[in-house]
């Protein structure tokens, strides 16, 4: 197994080798005066991780742009969400994981695997439907899951995932293997009754757990305002014991810094923290999603003062990065979703006694 994930996490060829640490977050650093651990402690990213940051985004919002062109065509059936506007959340996250570190996330969440390194071909092959996908094309736009970049799925239980997670943080601390868990989920599902035991018994036994509320304003449909008695997220987890921190989701590097310090807490045996992204979703809840409850305008407002992209070419502009690196990148992702279409157009689909196999129970 070790041996797989170590494979897993070499860069795929257009990617440049960046050092990350394989088996821990990249700092180590020691607790700030709460408990939490404060920004001075934590390692900036080199400029290699920066640079893979805005390629990983970059990656993401093509590839979406491209699958809701697919999904017009009819070529995607089902639901399919779009995480396009929360780039910067699941790709700072990601990016100060270790290797060998756990994501698990609700369902949108192609943006989330691709973060983590997983392969543009198989996620589209799997939204078509298709025999190479990642659930063998049975499992659709909602049920991504690839070991081997440790991204342990894809739920379309609205909250589904945050007790499996809390599992992942027992498992790690009862192998004492030094792993610990991402995970994301939307504001609606911080309601869930299964949160609230999760944050209990993550508390209680001190799990190496991160649990990234991505607040985008809405759940579903529905302001925020209208079904939470307490708006501020990073609040949330105080009964609990828990440190909660409020972070710009519109800028990776932001995430990174506070990911990266809640897992060196984790891992220090110091138990969960609660991390809320504030960001925004620019495309609907979903591609059946008409937006009657937001004005163009707000949209509009996001995406040209918050872009997560833009936000990112700003700081690679202070590294000196110029817009034909960046224009470069953006070719080699358009070359990469381009073939991840095509790969899929052209694969097989799953056939009928396919159905028969990988079922658990009868
Ligand atoms: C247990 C459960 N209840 C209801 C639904 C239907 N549902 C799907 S998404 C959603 C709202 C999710 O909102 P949020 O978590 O804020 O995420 P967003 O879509 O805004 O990103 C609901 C109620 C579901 N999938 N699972």
């Amino acid at each position: 197994m070790a041996a797989r994930v170590r494979k897993a996490a070499q860069t795929r060829p257009r990617e440049r080798p960046v050092a990350v640490s394989k088996t821990s977050s990249a700092v180590s650093p020691k607790s700030g005066a709460n408990g939490a651990v404060t920004s001075k402690e934590a390692a900036a990213p080199s400029k290699d991780v920066q640079l893979l940051m805005y390629r990983r985004m970059a990656l993401i919002r093509r590839f979406e742009e491209r699958a809701g062109q697919s999904y017009g065509q009819g070529k995607i059936a089902g639901f399919c969400h779009l995480y396009i506007g929360q780039e910067a959340v699941g790709v700072g996250a990601a990016l100060a994981c270790a290797a060998t570190d756990y994501t698990i996330d609700g369902y949108r969440e192609h943006g989330h695997a691709l973060a983590r390194g997983a392969d543009p071909k198989r996620v589209m092959a799997e939204l078509y439907g298709r025999k190479p996908g990642y659930a063998k094309g049975k499992g659709g736009s909602m049920h991504i899951f690839d070991v081997e970049h440790r991204f342990m799925g894809g739920y379309g239980i609205v909250g589904g995932q945050i007790p499996l997670a809390t599992g992942f943080g027992w498992a790690s601390r009862y192998k004492r293997d030094g792993t610990a868990t991402v995970c994301f989920f939307g504001d609606a599902a911080i309601n869930q009754g299964a949160y609230h035991e999760s944050l209990n018994m993550a508390s209680l036994w001190k799990l190496p757990v991160v649990y990234v509320v991505e607040n985008n304003l809405y759940g579903m449909g529905t302001p925020i305002a209208v079904s939470n008695a307490i708006t501020d997220f990073s609040k949330r987890s105080g009964d609990y014991g828990i440190p909660g921190e409020a972070v710009d989701g519109m800028d990776a590097l932001a995430m990174y810094d506070a990911t990266q310090r809640a897992l060196a807490r984790a891992k220090r045996g110091e138990g969960p923290t609660l991390l809320e992204a504030r960001c925004y979703r620019f495309r609907g809840h979903s591609m059946a999603d008409p937006q009657t409850y937001r004005t163009k305008e707000e949209v509009e407002d996001y995406r040209t003062h918050k872009d997560p992209l833009n936000i990112m070419k700003g700081h690679l502009a202070k590294l000196g990065v110029g817009d034909a690196e960046l224009e470069k990148i953006q070719s080699e992702v358009n070359a990469e979703v381009d073939e991840a279409l095509k790969f899929s157009d052209q694969a097989a689909e799953p056939e009928g006694q396919d159905l028969y196999e990988d079922v658990l129970g009868h």
